[in-house]
């Protein structure tokens, strides 16, 4: 009998290039037992963000494309447009999807491209070390904004799942916590329905990760989970904003 805890076969096993505590190992492992259970391994394309998950596609064993920074919608796109048959996703950060890459995923989500998205939020750039992103919390200090974020020169931060559920085009838009095994669970049953969704062309589908930088956030794992809790959940709210009904 397969063991629950075994390695999806849809990765491979490289070491991952991830710092201690990183989500992001979390996030590329719920996609893979999402292309196992689905049998798609051999027919999916993924999209690379530009961002600590450059790298994934030395991780996944079904196909990656790399995409200029902010650009996976876009890519993504192209990709399911000319090969229907193939489930294409895109894998990007906060910075990637929220700043350079907003146009992109906004027109993306608004024409209801029959695709996944997956949105790592850390509320910060990571790869690049640690400047503010459109996520960064108001207070939050990084390299950028070392007071702390400051509402009156840098604004609000983004919550995507709520605004890009306004938009008609997307099909399935939900905000998950890679925090605890719980919240594990329900970001992995929100993958698999994302996936489902493009399954039965249901159009444009979108999981947004809560997710740690303990490196950039200058904190130990258990403490970057602490933070996550006590100060992202509040911000983002977990929970399904958009599901249209399976036609
Ligand atoms: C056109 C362009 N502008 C800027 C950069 C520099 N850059 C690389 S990664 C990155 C931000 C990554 O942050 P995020 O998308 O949040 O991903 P994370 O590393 O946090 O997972 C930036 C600005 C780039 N590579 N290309
Ligand atoms: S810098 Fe942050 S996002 Fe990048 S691998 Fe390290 S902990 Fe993860
Ligand atoms: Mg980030």
């Amino acid at each position: 009998m397969k063991k629950v805890f075994a390695r999806p076969e849809s990765i491979n096993d490289e070491i991952m290039h991830y710092c201690a505590g990183c989500t992001h190992g979390i996030a590329h492992r719920l996609v893979a037992e999402a292309l196992d259970h689905y049998g798609i391994t051999g027919k999916t394309v993924g999209v690379a963000p530009v961002g600590c998950a450059v790298l994934m596609y030395d991780y996944f064993e079904c196909d990656i494309l790399e995409a200029p920074h902010g650009r996976p919608p876009a890519v993504a796109t192209g990709i399911k447009r000319s090969r229907p048959d193939m489930i294409v996703f895109s894998y990007q950060g906060d910075g990637d999807l929220a700043s350079i890459g907003l146009a992109e995923i906004v027109h993306a989500a608004n024409r209801g491209e029959n695709i996944t998205v997956i949105f790592v939020n850390n509320t910060v750039y990571g790869m690049t070390g640690g400047q503010m992103a459109p996520t960064t919390l108001l207070g939050q200090q990084t390299t950028t904004s070392p007071y702390g974020r400051n509402l009156n020169t840098d604004g609000y931060p983004i919550r995507m799942a709520e605004m890009l559920a306004t938009l008609e085009g997307t099909s399935y838009v939900t905000r998950v916590a890679l925090d605890k095994p719980a919240n594990v669970l329900r970001a992995r049953k929100a993958v698999f329905k994302a996936f489902d969704m493009q399954l039965k062309n249901m159009g444009f589908s979108f999981v947004e990760m809560l997710s740690t930088c303990p490196t950039n956030w200058g904190m130990s794992p258990t403490e970057a989970i602490t933070r996550l809790q006590e100060e992202l959940i509040p911000y983002f709210p977990l929970g399904v904003f958009k599901e249209k009904e399976v036609v």
